[in-house]
């Protein structure tokens, strides 16, 4: 597998240079938060150039057998029952090698051959483990690709799918598998609408595997049929029909429909990968470079201004500065107070619903037939009890999605009204200050929140869809008694103790999921008001100590200044220019990959 293209090569080392001019005139004028940021953080993450490649579908629908069909080799285990119990990173190595990382943060070597006993469900060291990392010598991990195999989505076992679903944005790509025997099922539907962000739908591809189950029309048939709904919920979908068992067995990549899928990923990721990486890049320079320039100007102002005017306005800035952290910890204090509200909330629905159903169910079990109550008095409480957890889970993700959103702009409006303060009292006359606080930590916080729909899904659908086997025993009191009246007046007596039981286990766990949403939601506030606060007072106080030193010509350094002004309008300039190239000369020949492809 190839680098980066030449041109992108070319665009990369530029861009790495401009980003090392940045930090050096950063340095210079004493922004460490700011240099440091891109000497760890930005210029490292271009270097390196890591892509992520995650594959994720139900269980059995030949994940794994994928995996190995693109290292050519049978390396993780497969099999017809639930098999893949963790995360499993797989990245390129001369010679076969693995490692297990250990959820007590630890790692440990492991025979590649010995995987199965720590990555499947029965294996007896798979509890232990947080991920495991294969390196094998496949041409498709070469290029500092990570493929990653996953655990199904649809597993029974909320705390391994919630690991999965954490992988989607992280990753660059993600593949996702569908079984060409029962292609696109109403599950797979519900979770590509509802529980994959937005902005994650563009990094997907499809991949109808087990093609050699189907007849010549039936392929036909089933790529129009997944073409169709994938096209509602996704703008135009990309789509692969073939059989990973087929290219693995005979390693015929064009019968088995293997190759112009590998084909594809060989394009994008010698294309667009590139591409995707130098865009993020530019942009990340660009912005920096704005906040350098800001700064910049901050200083040229204050330059013009006599010491004591300058100290007064600092003082008014840092009197504002102080304000909105109080603001802020009042937003707090509101997050905490709203999350209890919605707790006490789900504790009386939950009580009113337990009553309710309780006070029902003598009625439905004398209404039934006796044989109907021991075959489904059990699947009919849990059902009951898992439809009320699904309305009630949409309520709390409603609510708590709107506070959300409402704190999210209220902590937002602060950290500009803030900036403002600023512009208005230090910024330079001619240019707007557009401060901005560090982003990254934004990101992160916004991702936190959008997970959220997530949680109470993985709870409703896995945590509550098993809760009934913990009552299994009460049950099983029923479906050993022989009379007809016998088996009513056991299950009277014992099915509102069982469902007492089961929503009794319920309530915690909704609490739990609303303490830690509040809990994200007041992080994100923290980290918004540190940054607001630690950004602006190094730019205070390397204004004000520039200022106060003793025999400055002011002249002098008011040129310097527009000297530094000048060059980082040089570097911006070329990252404009660096970024349009990106864009435009390559334009003809590697447009977008097709959207569409079998
Ligand atoms: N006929 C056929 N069977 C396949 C193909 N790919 C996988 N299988 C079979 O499907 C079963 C499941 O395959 P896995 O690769 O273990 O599936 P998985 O998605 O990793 O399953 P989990 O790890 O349990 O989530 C195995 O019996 C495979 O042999 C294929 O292309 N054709
Ligand atoms: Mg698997």
């Amino acid at each position: 597998m190839s680098a980066l293209l030449p041109e992108h090569k070319e665009i990369k080392a530029a861009l790495l240079s401009a980003m090392d001019q940045i930090a050096r005139l950063a340095e210079g004028a004493g922004m460490s938060t700011l240099a440091g940021d891109l000497r760890h953080v930005r210029i490292p993450k271009l270097e390196e150039e890591r892509f992520s490649v995650v594959v994720l579908g139900e269980f059995n629908h030949g994940k794994s057998t994928f995996v190995n069909a693109l290292l050519g080799a049978p390396v993780l285990p497969a099999g017809i029952t639930p098999t893949t119990a963790t995360i499993n990173h797989l990245v390129y190595a001369e010679t076969p090698c693995a490692r297990a990382v250990l959820v007590d943060g630890t790692s440990c070597a492991i025979e590649p051959r010995s995987l199965a006993e720590w990555v499947t469900i029965d294996g007896a060291r798979t509890k232990e483990v947080q991920y495991v990392e294969v390196g094998w010598p496949a041409e498709i991990l070469r290029d500092r690709v990570t493929l990653v195999d996953t655990p199904g989505v649809n597993d029974l076992n909320e705390a391994r799918a919630e690991i999965t679903y954490n992988y989607i944005p992280r990753s660059d790509v993600v593949l996702f598998l569908l079984d060409g025997a029962q292609a696109l099922k109403q599950s797979e539907r519900a979770f590509l609408e509802q529980r994959i962000l937005k902005r994650s739908k563009d990094k997907l591809i499809f991949i109808i595997g087990k093609a050699d189950l189907l007849a010549q029309d039936e392929r036909e048939e089933t790529l129009r049929y997944c073409r169709k709904h994938l096209q509602q919920i996704i703008d135009n979908p990309v789509i692969f029909l073939l059989s990973a068992k087929q290219a693995l067995t005979t390693g015929d990549l064009e019968g088995s429909g293997m190759g112009p899928f590998v084909a594809y990923l060989r394009r994008y990721l010698s294309e667009e990968r590139g591409r995707v990486l130098l865009d993020n890049a530019s942009a990340d320079g660009l912005r920096l470079a704005g906040y350098l320039r800001q700064n910049l100007g901050i200083k040229r102002r204050s330059l013009q201004l006599s010491l004591e005017e300058l100290e007064a306005r600092v003082a008014r800035v840092r009197a504002e500065l102080v304000g909105k952290q109080h603001t802020l910890r009042q937003i707090q204090g509101r997050i905490t107070a709203e999350a209890e509200a919605v707790k006490a909330r789900v504790r009386m629905d939950l009580d009113d619903f337990t009553a309710a159903f309780c006070a029902a169910l003598p009625d439905e079990i004398d209404r039934a037939d006796a044989a109907d109550v021991r075959k489904y008095l059990q699947p009919f409480l849990q059902d009951t009890i898992k439809s009320w957890a699904e309305q009630e889970g949409d309520r709390v993700a409603a609510l708590l999605e709107r506070l959300a959103e409402e704190i999210i702009q209220i902590t937002n409006e602060n950290v500009q009204q803030a900036m403002a303060t600023v512009a208005a009292e230090l910024g330079p006359a001619d240019t707007q200050v557009e401060l901005t606080v560090d982003t990254l930590k934004y990101d992160v916080g916004i991702f936190a929140i959008g997970a959220l729909g997530t949680g109470i899904f993985l709870f409703v659908n896995t945590f509550v869809g098993g809760l009934l086997t913990m009552a299994a025993p009460i049950i099983a009191v029923l479906v050993h008694g022989r009379i007809a009246s016998q088996i009513k007046a056991q299950a009277k007596e014992q099915a509102p103790e069982v469902v007492r039981r089961a929503c009794a286990a319920v309530a915690p766990r909704f609490m739990q999921i609303i303490d830690d949403f509040a809990g994200r939601l007041s992080d994100f506030v923290t980290a918004a008001g540190e940054a607001l606060h630690r950004g602006i007072s190094e730019m205070l106080d390397r204004a004000l100590a520039e200022r106060r030193m003793q025999g400055m010509d002011i002249e002098a350094r008011d040129r310097e200044l527009q000297e530094q002004l000048q060059v980082l309008g040089t570097i911006e300039q070329h990252i404009t220019e660096l970024r349009q190239r990106l864009w435009t000369s390559l334009g003809d020949s590697t447009d977008s990959p097709p959207r569409s492809a079998s």
